[in-house]
């Protein structure tokens, strides 16, 4: 990575990639995601204030989303970043709708993993975890966006109110098959504006391979932790989260059918959400 890139994130916790998907590859992608969406319903629920309903089981339901978790124009970047060995922590395809409301800042917030820890401040980017945003979507001035309030990594870390006084807002915009990433503990938001488009998005978290998992969102199959053939690509997806053990401790770990698949997570997870999945019975 270019040293200024480096010196980018470094001042403000977040870094454009630009366009990374060809207009093959971006066309491929939207594809899957738009099959994902209508067929695949199952899989969706309405993730409420984000004004976003989200698939976050995609290596199950599309499990061809890897190539773009593994896109050598994102490992590179993010590899720099972090530093050691990146591995898999969560996926979401996430779509907002058009919008007639009040345009606003959603919510506005830091992640943090299961255990609650947010800022690694051990290492030299306080990265505890790394998210890639990828736009399928054209996102502007018109359409719903990714706002963030840029963090230095020399500054002390603020409540919200303080934090959006000093670093302010950056709103980020870019074509179809832009990618941005941040520390996912740097304060962020969705942004919803009165809009006819629509947003499609693939989020995706990375993390530390000597960390714990950080979350229990997206189940790993046994397709690429155990049985890939390429042993990098099982030590990547291979910090297992305690979604994976209790899908693993339900059925095994054979590979499955789709709706087998899709009936072992309805009844470890979705049928417990809050919010329902859109379509349970599908
Ligand atoms: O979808 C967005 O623009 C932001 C969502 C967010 O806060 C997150 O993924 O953690
Ligand atoms: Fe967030």
């Amino acid at each position: 990575m270019k040293l200024e890139d480096y010196q980018f994130f470094q001042q403000n916790g977040y870094l454009s990639l630009g366009k990374i998907l060809t207009d093959e590859e971006l066309a491929f992608y939207l594809r899957l995601y738009d099959q994902d969406r209508k067929g695949k319903k199952q899989f969706w629920f309405d993730y409420g204030h984000h004004h976003q309903t989200a698939n976050y089981d995609v290596l199950v339901s599309t499990p061809e989303f890897d190539g773009l978790i593994r896109h050598p124009k994102v490992i590179k970047p993010l590899s720099d970043l972090m530093g050691g060995d990146v591995c898999f922590s969560e996926i979401g395809i996430r779509h907002m709708e058009a919008y007639t409301g009040e345009p606003r800042h959603c919510v506005w917030h830091r992640d943090g993993d299961v255990r609650g820890g947010r800022h690694l401040l051990e290492h030299p980017l306080r990265l505890r975890n790394i998210q890639l945003m990828v736009y399928l979507s054209d996102v502007s001035e018109s359409t719903h966006c990714f706002s963030i309030s840029p963090e230095s990594v020399g500054q002390p870390i603020l409540d919200k109110a303080d934090q959006l006084e000093r670093g302010g807002v950056h709103n980020l915009y870019g074509e179809a098959g832009t990618a941005i990433v941040f520390n996912f503990s740097v304060l962020h938001t969705a942004t919803v504006r009165t809009t006819n488009s629509e947003r499609k998005t693939v989020q995706v978290y990375y993390g530390h391979r000597n960390q714990p998992h950080m979350a229990n969102d997206s189940l790993i199959p046994v397709g690429f932790w155990k049985n890939h053939p390429d042993e990098e690509v099982r030590n990547f997806y291979g910090v297992l989260n305690d979604k994976t053990r209790k899908y693993l401790e339900t059925g095994g770990d054979d590979e499955k059918s789709l709706d087998q698949a899709a009936q072992i997570l309805y009844n470890i997870d979705y049928k417990n959400r809050q919010k329902q999945s859109l379509a349970p019975d599908a």
